[in-house]
Parts: structure tokens; sequence; C-alpha cells
């Protein structure tokens, strides 16, 4: 049992394919809840099948056996399916619990191969760049509401905050477990060593899950990203054939999931004739200036970092450089319509050669 405090999203829960999993849920809350695993198969609670409940009215109360409000606790148990990534949430009262924050994320690895995304062996992937993407939204006014426990008006519906895992920019920056995000322990600040043939010859895999109720059109720069495994399935025929897709925008809708690998490749090769490339400095109209010092930020060349101009400042650590990365649905990229927030992160690209400083 978890006397952890609440957090945002709830833990990321990691199982391989066709072992048994056991999940006990302690409820604390004033009401029933519960939890559903959609996209596996015969899950049990308490040893019974998985099943809705209904009152003696025949009313639907809870997609699944729950546990009493106060202290009540349920026992889910299943084999662990298809290897992918898969959402699970309250199924009591789903549109209020899982708008409060009663979700997570599972993530099913294959059988035996858990540097894979699923069974085929293109879907391996660096597990030290391994990331969870666990989108969704909040509308403050059902916060309000719940807390004052005053009725929903769902009518009026609207969410004003976007996050990646629970968190909105610039919080998706922080790092894992950040000392000023209790509450939110999963940073989303993905970092890229350029692929090698020899040294880095694996992608970093992104596991997008969408546990709100819209779709978010998640869309990277500077590069496109390779989904290979949907709703917990790999993107192949029936003949095994290699159906995954290059994009540059992915758009993920409210319950699915995509698990997309991402490389970066240096277009040029390293020549050491012509590397690195001179660093100039730009036209004074082009510099920002502060004080004595100037701020240097000029071309994204995947090379190898050369000295600086005299007075020049810079927070680059070694070459290594950021591309912004965020919901395409504007307003998802907002903390309540101030922009340059919410649904937002960057990624970071190493320079070929590695980054010492890091
Ligand atoms: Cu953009």
């Amino acid at each position: 049992m978890s006397t952890r405090s609440f957090q945002l999203p709830g833990p990321t829960l990691c199982v391989e394919s066709g072992k048994p999993v056991t999940v006990i849920l302690h409820n604390r809350l004033p009401e029933p809840t519960s939890m559903i695993f959609p996209g596996q198969t015969a899950v049990k609670a308490d040893g019974n099948p998985a099943q809705p409940q209904f009152d003696s009215g025949g009313s639907l109360t809870s997609l699944v056996q729950a546990a009493d409000a106060a202290s009540g606790s349920v026992t889910y148990t299943f084999t662990a399916g298809s290897p992918g990534t898969y959402l699970y949430s309250s199924g009591t009262d789903v549109r209020k619990q899982r708008q409060m924050g009663l979700y997570g994320a599972l993530v099913v690895r294959p059988s035996g191969r858990p540097g894979q995304v699923n069974n085929r062996p293109d879907s391996v992937f660096n597990p030290g760049r391994e990331y969870v993407f666990l989108l969704s939204e909040v509308d403050p006014e059902v916060h309000l509401a719940v807390e004052r426990a005053e009725p929903v008006d769902w009518s009026a519906y609207n969410p004003r905050y976007f996050m990646i895992n629970g968190r909105s920019m610039p919080d998706t920056l922080a790092p894992n477990n950040a000392s000023w995000l209790p509450n939110q322990p999963y940073g989303a600040l993905v970092h890229i060593q350029p692929w090698d043939a020899t040294t880095n010859p694996r992608p970093a895999v992104i596991r997008y899950v969408n546990a709100g109720t819209v779709n978010y059109p998640f869309h990277p720069h500077g590069s496109d990203e390779r989904v290979i495994n949907k709703d917990g399935r790999p993107l192949e025929g029936t003949a095994g054939e290699d159906l995954s897709y290059s994009k540059f925008l992915l758009d993920v809708k409210p319950g699915q999931s995509l698990d997309a690998l991402m490389d970066w490749r240096d277009v040029e090769q390293w020549d050491p004739a012509t590397n690195p490339v001179p660093t100039e400095l730009p036209v004074i109209t082009d510099q920002l200036l502060v004080g004595t010092d100037s701020w240097f930020s000029e071309s994204p060349y995947l090379g190898k970092k050369n000295a600086l101009p005299a007075n020049m400042t810079s927070f680059n650590q070694c070459g290594e450089y950021y591309h912004i990365a965020h919901s395409h649905a504007l307003q998802q990229a907002t903390n309540y319509g101030a922009t340059f927030g919410g649904m937002m992160t960057v990624f970071r690209i190493d320079p070929p050669a590695g980054c010492a400083a890091n």
C-alpha cells in the first residue's frame, strides 16, 4: 500500500505481457471509487469477473466493482495483455473522478523483451530514453464545485489547463521528483542523443496516452516521430508487414495511446576538416545585449561547439539545442489563456559527439 500523498497522474504501472498483475485499491475518498483497465481482458475484482454494477433500480453505479467510501478496498487481477501503453482510471462517476485526477498509465512490456515496445524486433528502443506523455486537462470550475461539495454544471465544462504528466509548461521542464512539485512527480523533458550506427543505434520511445475528453494534436518541432504501436497493438498487417508511419503531428484521441519512436540523424556526415564550423558573431541588431555581454543563439547545427567570441555569454552546455514540442490546438498550449504554457515541453538534442557536461 502506498503511503505517499496524492499524485497526478497516478503511478505509472510497468508489467510484463503474459504475467499476472494484482492491483489493490484502498479507498480513502468520501465516496466509492474503482479502477478500470481498458484493453486488458478477463479482469477480476476480488476474484469475480469485473463487470458493470447497478443499483436496485437498475441504474448504473460503476463500470466495475467499487471500493466503499472512506475505507473500502478491492483487489483487481488480470493477466497482462498485448504489449504497449494503456490508460487506467477510475471506473466510478468516471467523468468527475477522471477530471479530478484518478488516472494513470499502464505500460505492458513484451515477454522477455524489455527493450522493445512490442514483439517486433524493429520496435527496439534505448531504455535510457523512454518517456510517457500522459496528456490531460483541468477545468478549475469543476474542481471548485467538488471542493465546495456543490453539483457540477457539466453543460458549462470548459478546461483551462492542459498537462503532460500532470504538469503544465514551464513545470514540464522540471526533473522527475522535483522537490517543489511534490504531487506531480513526473517530468516531460525528452533528451535525445543523435543516432549513430555503433554508439547509439536505438531510438527514444515516447508513449502518448490521452486521459482527457478531446483530441490532443501533439506536435514535436524539428523532426517527426514514427508511430509503431496504437492502443497496445503493433501497427502491422496480417502477414506481419510493417504499417508504422512517420508523422510530424500525432493526433492522440481520448482514451487512445500511441507509442512513437524518435531518433535524430545528423544530415551531414561529420567531416573533421570542416568541423567545428566557425562561430560568427551576428550583426548587432540580431544580438541580445545585456550590460556588456551579448547572448549568442544561432544555428541549430549538430556539430561540435567552437569557442565563442569575446564577451559572449551562453547557457548552452555543450552545443546541444532544444526544440519546442506542444499541442497544436493552441488553446491547449496556454495556462488559462496565457500563451506559451499548458501542454508544452522541449526536446533536448545533444551534439553527435555527446555532451560531457551531462
Ligand atoms: Cu509549434
